[in-house]
C-alpha cells in the first residue's frame, strides 16, 4: 500500500503543470529613460510576465544621466500601478571613462549630473530607496544564491561594482542577460556609437570587461540581433488597438512620430534581452569567446568574439551570443505581453 501511494505521489509530481513553477527572480539593471526609449519598452514587457518576479530596478548612468534613469523609472511604475517595485540609485558614471568633447557632442548623458527634468505628467510621488543599487544587488544575490537573474540593459558599471564589493557575488548570480556589444566576426556586427563599439560597452568598457570575464553564465544580446528587429507601424497599431495605461503611454509618445512618417522603423535593443527571459528559444545564439577592448585607442569599448580564444584575447570567456531571432514569434510575444493589463499588486 505504501509503495502504491509513493508511486501515486510520484506520478502526481511528474504531471504537475508548468504554471506551478516559481517565477524567475530578476533584477532590472537599466540606464532608463521614458518611452519610447528601449529600456522603458522592455520594462512594459516584463511588468506583464507572470514568469518573472521583479525584485527591484537598479539604475545606472548611460543613455541619460542617473537622475533621469531614477525619475523616469519611478514615473513609469506609478503610471502602470506597480509602485510595489523598489527603485535603487546606482552608479552616476562609469568606472574609468572620462567624458571627452566628442562625448558631449554625441549621444548619451552618462557624464551629466544635472537634476532630471520632470517626466511627462510630473515627477512620481514614489521616491528611490535609500539603499544603493550596489548594496541591493549584493544583498539580494547573496541572500538568494544561484537564484537571481540580472537583466542588464545599460552600461555594466553597477554589476562590476557589486563584483568588487563582494568577491562571492559573481559566483552566486544565476545568469546575466546583457544588452551590449557587437561582434564584427558575425553578420551585422559593426558598432553604433564609434565605428566598432556598441553604446553600452563604449560608455563603460572597463566594467564590461570585468563583467564579461567574471565567469557568470551570460547571454549577450548584441547589435547583431537588434539589427534584425525593426519595430514598424504594423506592430505599433496592434499595441495601441488595446487600451491600458501602458499602451496609452506608448500612443502619446510614439503616435506623433508614426503619424508623421508611417514608414519609419525603429530597431529594438533592450526588448530582445527582456523577451529572452521568457523565451530564449526565439533567439539564435552562437557560443563565442568574447572580450572587451579597454585600450584607449581606436577600438575603446569594442567587443571582440570568436569560436576560440585568440592571441591577445586569452581573457575572453565563452558565452551565448545572440545573432538572429525568429522575428514573427518574438514580436507577437512582445505585443501580447505589452498589451496585457498589468497585474496590480
Ligand atoms: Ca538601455
Amino acid at each position: 500500500m505504501k509503495r502504491i501511494l509513493a508511486c501515486a505521489v510520484m506520478l502526481a509530481t511528474l504531471a504537475a503543470p508548468a504554471v506551478a513553477q516559481q517565477p524567475q527572480k530578476i533584477i532590472f539593471d537599466t540606464d532608463f529613460a521614458y518611452i519610447p526609449q528601449d529600456d522603458a519598452m522592455a520594462l512594459l514587457f516584463v511588468l506583464n510576465c507572470p514568469e518573472l518576479q521583479i525584485l527591484g530596478i537598479t539604475t545606472v548612468a548611460g543613455n541619460k544621466s542617473l537622475n533621469v534613469a531614477v525619475a523616469d523609472s519611478l514615473k513609469v511604475l506609478e503610471l502602470t500601478g506597480r509602485t510595489e517595485i523598489p527603485v535603487y540609485r546606482g552608479a552616476a558614471g562609469p568606472l574609468m571613462h572620462d567624458k571627452t568633447e566628442w562625448d558631449v557632442k554625441r549621444h548619451g548623458g552618462w557624464y551629466a549630473n544635472d537634476p532630471a527634468p520632470a517626466p511627462p505628467g510630473g515627477f512620481a510621488k514614489k521616491k528611490a530607496e535609500a539603499t544603493s543599487a550596489i548594496d541591493f544587488l549584493v544583498n539580494t544575490v547573496m541572500q538568494n544564491p544561484g537564484q537571481v537573474t540580472i537583466l542588464a540593459i545599460g552600461p555594466l558599471t553597477n554589476i562590476a561594482m557589486a563584483m568588487r564589493m563582494e568577491p562571492a557575488f559573481a559566483g552566486n548570480v544565476k545568469q546575466l542577460v546583457i544588452m551590449g556589444g557587437a561582434i564584427a566576426s558575425q553578420p551585422d556586427g559593426g558598432g553604433n556609437h564609434t565605428p566598432n563599439a556598441e553604446f553600452n560597452f563604449y560608455v563603460d568598457p572597463e566594467a564590461a570587461q570585468v563583467v564579461l570575464r567574471s565567469g557568470i553564465p551570460i547571454v549577450l544580446s548584441t547589435l547583431n540581433v537588434s539589427r534584425k528587429a525593426k519595430f514598424t507601424k504594423e506592430w505599433y497599431d496592434k499595441i495601441v488597438a488595446v487600451d491600458t495605461p501602458a499602451t496609452r503611454m506608448i500612443k502619446e509618445r510614439m503616435g506623433p512620430g508614426f503619424e508623421k512618417s508611417p514608414e519609419r522603423a525603429g530597431l529594438m535593443y533592450d526588448q530582445i534581452a527582456a523577451v529572452t527571459l521568457v523565451d530564449p528559444t526565439l533567439m539564435k545564439t552562437v557560443d563565442l569567446y568574447v572580450d572587451v577592448d579597454v585600450n584607449h585607442a581606436a577600438n575603446y569599448g569594442v567587443s571582440v568574439g570568436a569560436p576560440q580564444p585568440w592571441p591577445g584575447g586569452e581573457g575572453a570567456k565563452k558565452m551565448a551570443v545572440q545573432v538572429d531571432l525568429d522575428w514573427e514569434k518574438f514580436i507577437r510575444l512582445y505585443v501580447e505581453r505589452v498589451t496585457r493589463s498589468s497585474p496590480r499588486k
